[in-house]
């Protein structure tokens, strides 16, 4: 087994990685920016480095300076966690060839999901429901219209170097299209250094449903269940749970199985999320994440196994040693992204920590890197913990939820937790019929008035 994994990530992730790389007796090497050096993940792994200042373009994504950092602890594997350059094929790339492991999917893999159309056209061959559009890159505005006609309205038109909604535009019209074209090409450019984009038909209410993956390296594949990742705000994930309240058992295993069939044809290892839209009973592939999620705790609740782990293991060679048959899923897990905003108007508000409570009890954990004095850095992502709760039913969930949010105490800066309190009061979230539209309405509809 590797003897010391550098963890190329900061925060909760970092410290979540550590946390099972000690478990199994791995040495642990942090890398951090100027800016973290007091935060928990350096100050909890047996060795760290400086990776330079706080930009993250100057730090956590900077390739030339974490593959330093490794060599110069020894280190013999790097984990890359989320974000940052996880899914970075040419990241992966130069880990391989500087001699370390790169802990999660191929190379190849990752490259091949960064393209959206290719990663689409591959997993339509491994039979994985797709939804119609144009079958490449639209070249201009009229093939656009040509596409959208042939597809019927109302389309969205996606950047094929995109993902996660950037770029998005959805299209009406004929007149959408050939405004909306322009645009989204533009930001695609701006965004990605790839202005090329695609239309597919447009699925007005739709839910987020995800499968997780495992594969090792031996052919040993399996699925770890479902989440609904379903309340969204501007394409961020909020609030995740599984499994999802939407589908059935009979759906979740159909479409278990067909995630794990095509993970085969492709010769997929490590952690893998199928992303599906999801609605009136059919499910559409919308993209593949090559990396282990923010959401993934709640699949580790409800099927008890440590993702972190497996990734390390598949990664060293080892085999799964266990099948399809010997996943059982217990109950029902939900997490809330805590982060350091306004829980009204959802404006970044980092700040220093004046004291911190995490709520514990039967079915609740806290992923955080927080302590009482820790000042959160303007630099980086607003997320400062997640809550999740683990309970044999989603009411009891709720019920568990609403107990441990009550219980959490960080002061010193404004955070989400008064958000989530009033969250679980809303009928569409207490009885699951939520789609990805519904949370940006029910934030727009609390807005505070004028004054
Ligand atoms: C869609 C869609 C409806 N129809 N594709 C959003 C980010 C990325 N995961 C894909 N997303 C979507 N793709 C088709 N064909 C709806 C979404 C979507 C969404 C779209 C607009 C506004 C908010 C959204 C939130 C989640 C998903």
């Amino acid at each position: 087994m590797f003897e010391k994994v550098l963890i190329a990530n900061r925060g909760e992730i970092a410290l979540r990685i550590e946390r099972a790389c000690r478990e199994m007796g791995i040495a642990t090497v942090a890398v951090h920016s100027t800016a973290d050096a007091d935060a928990m993940h350096v100050r909890l792994a047996d060795e760290s480095v400086c990776i330079g200042p706080p930009p993250a373009r100057d730090s956590y994504l900077n390739a030339q300076a974490i593959l330093s950092a490794a060599a110069i602890s020894n280190a013999d594997a790097i984990h890359p966690g989320y974000g940052f350059l996880s899914e970075n094929a040419d990241f992966a790339t130069m880990v391989e060839e500087h001699g370390f492991t790169f802990i999660g999917p191929t190379r190849d893999h990752i490259r091949l999901m960064g393209d959206k159309i290719a990663a689409k056209q591959a997993m339509k061959e491994a039979g994985i429901p797709c939804i119609e559009g144009s079958d490449g890159p639209v070249p201009d505005e009229d093939a656009a219209v040509v596409a959208a006609d042939k597809i019927g309205y109302p389309v969205i038109i996606k950047a094929v170097a995109g993902g996660g909604g950037r770029g998005m535009k959805i299209a009406h019209s004929r007149d959408d299209v050939r405004s909306f074209y322009k645009i989204a090409s533009a930001e695609a450019e701006a965004a990605f250094g790839n202005g090329a984009v695609y239309i597919e038909r447009c699925l007005l209410n739709p839910r987020h449903i995800e499968i997780q993956v495992l594969a090792d390296n031996h052919g040993a594949i399996v699925h770890l269940g479902d989440r609904d990742c379903s309340l969204q705000r501007r394409h961020q994930k909020v609030l995740e749970e599984a499994p999802s309240p939407a589908i059935n058992q009979s759906e979740r295993a159909a479409i278990g199985k067909i995630a794990v069939d095509a993970m085969r044809a492709i010769g997929y290892h490590n952690v893998g999320t199928i992303e599906f839209l999801y609605e009136a009973g059919k499910f559409y592939f919308i993209e593949m994440n090559t990396r282990l999620q923010v959401e993934h705790p709640v699949t580790e609740m409800i099927c008890g196994l440590d993702l972190v782990r497996e990734m390390v293991r598949v990664a060293w060679g080892s085999p799964l040693g266990y099948t399809q048959e010997d996943i059982r899923f217990h109950g029902h897990a939900i997490e809330c992204r805590i982060t350091a905003e306004d829980p009204l108007t959802f404006q970044p508000k980092p700040g220093r920590v004046a004291s911190y409570h995490a709520p514990g009890g039967l079915g609740v954990r806290v992923d955080s890197a927080l302590y009482a004095g820790y000042r959160v850095p303007p630099y980086y992502d607003s997320m400062i913990g997640k809550l999740i709760v683990h309970g044999a039913s989603r009411n009891e969930c709720l019920m568990r939820l609403r107990r441990a949010l009550g219980e959490y105490v960080i002061t010193g800066m404004d955070t989400t937790i008064p958000f989530y309190q009033r969250l679980l009061a809303e009928p569409a979230f207490v009885n699951g019929t939520y789609d990805v539209h519904w949370l940006g309405h029910y934030i727009s509809g609390t807005k505070p008035g004028p004054g």
